[in-house]
């Protein structure tokens, strides 16, 4: 039996330190049970706060944080980017996707609430993000708003996750570069929307946009190389799933196209390259660099 993860000592400071900000601004988005219908709130709730590490809201605080000095401007767009992380999971668990049972060590949402509500839930914070974006109590001008709006729809849809999702499912990858576009979308644009809103939030200037987006481009391919890795190699205790899900689900992956040597080395390139594109900001971003590299050494 697959348990619920245990305390992983390797994570960055920033990962605990922003974590109950990013938990209070999504208890406040998420409605409850007296304002939306019952099932639907605990569903949506259920997988919302079921021990997800915030990885994707954080990346959005640090990059507010590094263009602007304060992280509160980008909680809203920060929780956005995690209601879209939330559906994705919920959806992917699915029978008609991998048809998973457990998630972070906890049933999966179809597997407590069914297979209707959890469709629902997923579609529910979908919409629910872009409302977030587009609210005024979010204190986002106009302009940031539809931008940001425009930035999450192209990241989640089908240029992004969504398209990455179908690419997936279509069956075998034979080469490392179609496995590296494949991720861009499915994982990778989600990492990225995460550091160009939290930059946006922070009125970032161009450059910084740009760079920041770098970042996340880089940190989205060393984050799922290690995922990969992590299926192989991981102790089912700390990742919270099964070992070897990927690879019995018939999904190609680093490990299997390019061997384990091989995708240790490019997860490292690309934690360089995620490295050199902070250079613009001269100082501040030691939380990133030390998220960046944790990406890498997790354990879960
Ligand atoms: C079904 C619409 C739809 C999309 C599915 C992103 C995605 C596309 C599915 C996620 C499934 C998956 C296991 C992807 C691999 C990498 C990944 C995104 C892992 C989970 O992210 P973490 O580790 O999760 O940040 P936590 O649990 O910490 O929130």
């Amino acid at each position: 039996m697959v348990r619920r993860p245990r305390a992983d000592i390797l994570r960055p400071r920033c990962l605990d330190d922003l974590r109950s900000p990013v938990e209070e601004e999504l208890n406040r988005w998420l409605g409850t049970e007296d304002e939306i219908e019952p099932a639907l709130a605990k569903a949506m709730r259920y997988s919302v706060f079921s021990g997800g590490k915030r990885v994707r809201p954080v990346l959005a605080l640090l990059a507010c944080r590094v263009v602007s000095g304060h992280f509160e401007a980008a909680l809203p767009a920060a929780c956005a980017v995690e209601m879209i992380h939330t559906y994705s999971l919920i959806h992917d668990d699915l029978p008609c996707m991998d048809d998973d049972d457990m998630r972070r060590g906890k049933p999966t949402t179809h597997r407590v609430f069914g297979e209707a509500v959890a469709v629902l839930a997923g579609d529910a914070l979908q919409a629910l993000a872009f409302e977030i974006l587009s609210d005024r109590r979010s204190g986002y001008t106009p302009e940031q708003g539809l931008r940001m709006v425009n930035e999450l729809a192209w990241a989640c849809g089908s240029t992004g996750m969504v398209g990455g999702q179908v690419l997936d499912i279509g069956g075998e990858v034979g080469e490392p570069e179609l496995l590296d576009r494949l991720h861009a979308m499915k994982t990778g644009a989600l990492f990225q929307a995460s550091m160009r809103l939290g930059a946006i939030a922070g009125g970032g200037d161009a450059a910084s946009v740009k760079a920041l987006t770098e970042y996340g481009k880089e940190f989205g391919l060393a984050f799922q190389i290690a995922d990969d890795v992590l299926d192989v190699v991981g102790d089912p205790e700390k990742t919270g799933r099964y070992a070897g899900s990927d690879v019995q689900g018939g999904r190609s992956t680093y490990p299997l196209l390019v061997g384990m040597t091989q995708s240790h080395a490019m997860a490292r390139e690309a934690v360089e390259r995620g490295l050199r594109a902070l250079g613009l900001f001269n100082g501040r971003t030691g939380d990133l660099q030390e998220l960046m590299e944790y990406v890498i050494r997790r354990e879960g």
